[in-house]
């Protein structure tokens, strides 16, 4: 068998004469040859990029395209070999609120039930971006933009709590070239802050998911625009901006090309003390020297703790936004690449590298009861609860920007336990409620009540319930009347 032919079997020609030379030596050395063959298959190579990956704690994803589901040759082999999906298109501004308000999630649904019901990850991407917005908030700008950006953050990430494991908060919101400056769009007209308002809304809105950066050529560590990235990761951790994760989106070509530097790349954004994540890789090429290059960005991550996974965006070069480029791991009729097999042995030789350890982002998850059944018994609160049969309401957390906030109030039982509560909260002269959630509203300014939804009305004595709203202006403090029932 020559090269080329191990190679397009699958298995380089390397790796088979260095398993001849292991039989061989087993045949002549009976002893040795025992530690030998469990020294190979306590490393045994897994057979899909998932598996192979998931030996570090790592996923492998792929970019989906709804309408590619009822295509069995992509189903196959989406459901063999990947363990994480990013929808392509379908949880994009204007594909989730193509008009102002009104949010249509069938779409994407498919795509994340998919993937949930087989125990899968998803990504979401993407929150807000300058790109593919739907007409309305094309013609936005100023505070009503922001706005509308806020609540579409918030609805969301609302409707897609508990379910995503990252998101891309914000999406390629930096220039290219040498300016390291932001990119001038309608959001960042609607000033600087725009970026942590979003994650701010983010983190209110899904306390458990990951909420990323991501962005495109900022894999070369010496590039103007990943200094710039960079240099706002670091301004978030440093003032409490909430940030899990930078996505690197890897779109590798002539015109950005793989660098050795990228393990740099990765490794020091880690160091800021986010997470890592491949986001949309592809590698224009073909052959050997693409082969090499997929292995080197599986290697490089491999090295990096907090590089938790790849995602690659397509499964075959057909279904690529760059089909020309060919730049996937799967050719058109849907068989392995050179590019699949260095991929694949890449990260099974990685498989005894220590799993990446991720904290969970800094808020604790979501605890939202099914709407049926009683809400947990939440612990005391350090505090002791009030007397009598009432309740008390309290400002648990404000996120206050230039013209914004959003804010999680608790409301705590009395000695008796609650089956209903409404809060009514004044809110400084000038702000007005945009967004609620875990609680419905009556008014919008001035004195505003909370009532209880379905699933947080019974608070046992003592214990907490809480919800959260979004507001323009000023945000509310102090202690707000409580009723209970
Ligand atoms: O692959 C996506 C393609 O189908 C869309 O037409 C295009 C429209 O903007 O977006 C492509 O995905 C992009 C991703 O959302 C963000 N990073 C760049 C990707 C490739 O353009």
């Amino acid at each position: 068998m020559n090269n080329a032919h191990a190679r397009a079997s699958g298995r380089p020609a390397t790796r088979l004469r260095t398993r001849a030379a292991l039989v061989s030596a087993a045949v002549g050395l009976a002893l040795v040859a025992s530690s030998l063959v469990v020294t190979s298959s306590a490393q045994a190579a897994e057979s899909t990029l998932g598996a192979a990956a998931a030996q570090s704690g790592r996923y492998f994803g792929a970019a989906v395209a709804g309408h590619k589901l009822s295509d069995s040759t992509y189903v196959n082999i989406l459901n063999r070999e990947f363990n994480s999906v990013t929808a392509e298109n379908e949880m994009k501004i204007d594909a989730l609120e193509p008009q102002q308000g009104r949010f249509t999630y069938t779409n994407a649904d498919r795509i994340v039930n998919h993937a949930l019901s087989r125990g899968w990850k998803v990504r979401g991407h993407t929150l807000a971006w300058h790109s593919q917005q739907p007409e309305w908030m094309r013609n936005m700008s100023g505070t009503a933009l922001r706005n509308a950006m806020l609540n579409h953050v918030t609805q969301v990430a609302s409707y897609y709590r508990g379910k995503i494991d990252s998101w891309d908060v914000v999406n390629e919101a930096f220039d290219d070239g040498n300016s390291g400056a932001r990119r001038d769009s309608n959001l960042q007209r609607t000033g600087n802050d725009w970026i942590e308002a979003a994650f701010r809304a983010a983190r209110a809105a899904d306390p458990g998911a990951k909420l990323c950066y991501n962005d495109y050529n900022t894999d070369n560590w010496t590039w103007a625009k990943t200094q710039a990235v960079y240099r706002m990761v670091q301004d978030f951790k440093q003032r409490g901006v909430p940030i899990d994760c930078v996505g690197f989106q890897s779109h590798f070509n002539a015109q950005s090309a793989y660098n050795s530097n990228y393990r740099t790349t990765l490794s020091s954004f880690a160091a800021l003390g986010v997470d890592v994540q491949i986001t949309e890789l592809d590698i224009e090429g073909s052959g050997s020297q693409q082969a090499d290059t997929y292995r080197r960005v599986v290697q490089d991550c491999l090295a990096v703790p907090r590089c938790n996974g790849i995602t690659v965006w397509g499964i075959r070069d057909s279904d690529s936004w760059r089909s020309y480029g060919t730049p996937l791991l799967f050719d058109n009729n849907g068989n392995k690449k050179q590019a699949y097999n260095a991929t694949l042995d890449a990260l099974n030789a990685g498989g005894t590298t220590p799993p990446p350890t991720t904290p969970p982002p800094t808020t604790p998850p979501p605890s939202t009861p099914p709407p049926s059944t009683p809400p947990p018994s939440t612990p005391p609160p350090s505090t002791p609860p009030p007397g009598g049969s009432g309740c008390t309401a309290s400002v648990a957390s404000l996120d206050q920007w230039n013209g914004g906030f959003v804010a999680q109030i608790r409301v705590t039982a009395g000695s008796s336990s609650l089956n209903g509560w409404a809060v009514t909260i004044g809110l400084p002269g000038g702000s007005s409620v945009t967004n609620t959630w875990n609680a419905s509203s009556s008014g919008t300014s001035g004195n505003v009540t909370f009532r209880n939804v379905s699933y947080n009305g019974s608070v046992g004595a003592g214990g907490t319930a809480s919800f959260g709203f979004q507001g323009t202006g000023t945000g509310p403090s102090g202690n707000f009347a409580c009723s209970g029932s």
